[in-house]
């Protein structure tokens, strides 16, 4: 091959990878479209009154654990369950006591690098479980305003402070952000 003719193959090599790229396309293979989701792995020994799962890792060891929501209009207990990464979970309760607990969603809501845990409740005010970096030593305080059921929350920072904010679906509630401020009660914030 010339050299005049290798610098033209070169030169639109060149040019067709450049237009690829320029269009968001790349060399990779398609990825599916769909896949099947027929295999599982139980993680009860027998039914309960669960509502809500939500993943994160809890206890920073790098495999995901899960926390799941249980009782919906029945006092249950609420279950972490911490992961090894190889299929196993060891599971702890969430809080001192059953409650009726409809959803749940994990973020780091003090800012201390350790997701936390906050729950929404059938009835009366729901809880945040701030958790101590263990994945099941938690320090638990009230939100909202113990009006109506939470169904669903999600949590995102809506005023851009840098904290975030807690976001309700109710049942005979009105919907509302509830924004994180300072704690009234300091004594919690004290060192144990
Ligand atoms: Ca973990
Ligand atoms: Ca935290
Ligand atoms: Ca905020």
């Amino acid at each position: 091959m010339s050299m005049h003719r290798f610098r033209l193959l070169f030169t639109a090599s060149m040019l067709h990878m450049s237009f690829v790229s320029s269009l968001g396309f790349s060399e990779a293979p398609p990825r599916p479209v769909v896949r099947s989701f027929d295999r599982s792995l139980n993680l009860d020994t027998a039914p309960t009154t669960s509502a809500s799962a939500s993943v994160g890792d809890l206890n920073s060891d790098g495999f995901l654990d899960i926390v799941l929501a249980r009782g919906r209009h029945w006092p249950e207990s609420n279950r972490v369950l911490l992961g090894d990464g190889a299929g196993n979970f060891a599971g702890v309760a969430l809080g001192p006591s059953p409650d009726r607990t409809y959803s749940a969603a994990l973020a780091d809501l003090n800012g201390d690098g350790s997701l936390d845990v906050v729950v929404g409740y059938d009835t009366g005010r729901s809880s945040v479980f701030f958790n101590d970096g263990s994945g099941h030593r938690f320090v638990e305080t009230a939100w909202n305003d113990g009006v109506g059921a939470v169904y669903g929350l999600a949590v995102g920072d809506f005023n851009g402070d840098g904290w975030p904010d807690i976001v309700t679906a109710r049942s005979e509630g009105l919907n509302a952000i509830w924004f994180s401020d300072p704690i009234k009660d300091e004594t919690l914030n004290a060192s144990p």
